[in-house]
């Protein structure tokens, strides 16, 4: 699925001209979790995509075609948005319904989208998905918004139409990434930085485990809500604190009776997760790979051990990687329960790499492995037919 066949698509069901946006998908090199406890990730976009065909249609509905779900149809009345049956709409709906609330009319459009990011790999397609149409509905009536109120519109549409009380490091990567870079946001700020991601000595490598768990969405919703809970108990102690990115282990510790076991545990996950996150930063800076790949294990453990959103199928794609030859590091990637591991090779080793993995996968669980090697792109953009001719 591409761009120039979506146009084509496009032309063929609706016989008017789209307009063409690509929406990547992203990675997160380290920082988990930490995003809607407000402090520090660092995702890349990358060069697998949601495209969309899309035009205004002069009529008061729109017609969405889901190009990838057998060409699956709706037809919205634009002046009655709510959520539907089909969780692919329910996307496309919320973010039409984030406009309305700002004020913005949505007069009638016609889209058909699709693309190649794998559904359920923790890649963000849904993040993706909402931010394309964000995107290409600020572009369509000139609305005029910027990329930071898109993601937030993307992340709005996420929380009311699909349930999940997502952060904002999904729809941020896919909107802000740049080529060849990581992003380093501070979730409370908002302040970003670029760390350039250098490919002459290491490749990222996706490992999807190809389960996704039914308890990811609700199991999420938990976890936010136990850091909440968290953060409610040490704010009565200790004031100052905001979210868990103002807390220190030796406070945690020193409540550790109040909280109990779980909050705990929780919590001294996240506080530990954004310290690594700013020593990853200072490794980056340094070239020093060996260290960033030992924060990334670091990571693996404690949402394995303390946050409790791993599971058989993501450990043994870390153990494994781990034992073999030009790794630098390997974690789970995003809400956990299933999706993809995230693995730094030495460019040399990739080949190898993706080979023993699938055999080792096949040998201790007995499941195919489905390997991607990734580069970082650029944030969501238009895409031009004819330059790429
Ligand atoms: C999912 C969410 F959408 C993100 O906001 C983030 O919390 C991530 O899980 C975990 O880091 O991808």
């Amino acid at each position: 699925m591409d761009a120039e066949l979506l146009s084509a698509e496009f032309i063929r069901h609706f016989g008017h001209t789209p307009l063409l946006v690509r929406a990547p998908g992203r990675v997160n090199l380290i920082g988990e979790h930490t995003d809607y406890n407000l402090g520090f990730v660092m995702p890349g976009a990358i060069n697998r995509a949601v495209y969309f065909a899309i035009a205004l249609n002069q009529r008061q509905d729109a017609r969405l075609i889901a190009y990838d779900e057998q060409q699956d149809r709706l037809t919205i009345t634009l002046s009655s948005i709510t959520v539907g049956e089909k969780q692919w709409a329910n996307y496309l709906l919320g973010v039409i319904a984030q406009f309305q609330q700002r004020g913005l009319q949505v007069p009638g459009f016609d889209c058909i989208f699709g693309g190649d990011i794998p559904l359920g790999a923790g890649l963000s397609s849904s993040a993706a998905l909402c931010c394309g149409l964000a995107f290409a509905l600020n572009h369509l009536l000139k609305s005029g918004l910027d990329r930071l109120t898109l993601a937030q519109i993307a992340q709005g549409a996420e929380h009311a139409y699909a349930g999940v009380r997502t952060g904002l490091m999904d729809q941020f990567a896919s909107l802000f990434g740049q080529a060849g870079h990581v992003v380093r946001l501070d979730c409370r700020s908002l302040v970003y930085d670029y760390f350039p991601f250098d490919t002459a000595s290491s490749h990222i490598v996706l490992c999807n485990s190809g389960v996704k768990h039914s308890l990811a969405s609700s199991e999420y919703n938990t976890r936010r809500y136990e850091c909440e809970q968290g953060v409610a108990i040490l704010k009565q102690r200790y004031p100052e604190v905001a979210s868990l990115r103002d807390v220190t282990l030796a406070q945690l510790q020193a409540l550790g009776h109040e909280l109990g076991p779980v909050v705990y545990k929780r919590c001294r996950y996240v506080v530990e997760e954004n310290q690594r996150v700013e020593a990853a930063t200072q490794a980056l800076n340094n070239g020093d790979l060996d260290a960033v790949g030992l924060l990334m294990y670091a990571s693996h453990a404690g949402l394995r051990d303390e946050y409790e959103v791993s599971c058989r199928e993501l450990d043994v794609l870390v153990e494994a990687a781990q034992s073999l030859p030009g790794v630098f590091g390997a974690r789970m990637m995003g809400g956990g329960f299933g999706g993809c591991t995230i693995n730094l090779v030495a460019p040399e080793h990739v080949p190898a790499f993706e080979k023993a993995m699938k055999e080792a996968y096949q040998r201790e669980l007995g499941l195919p492995l489905e390997t991607y090697h990734t580069v970082l792109v650029d944030g969501v953009s238009l895409v031009d037919l004819d330059s790429l001719a």
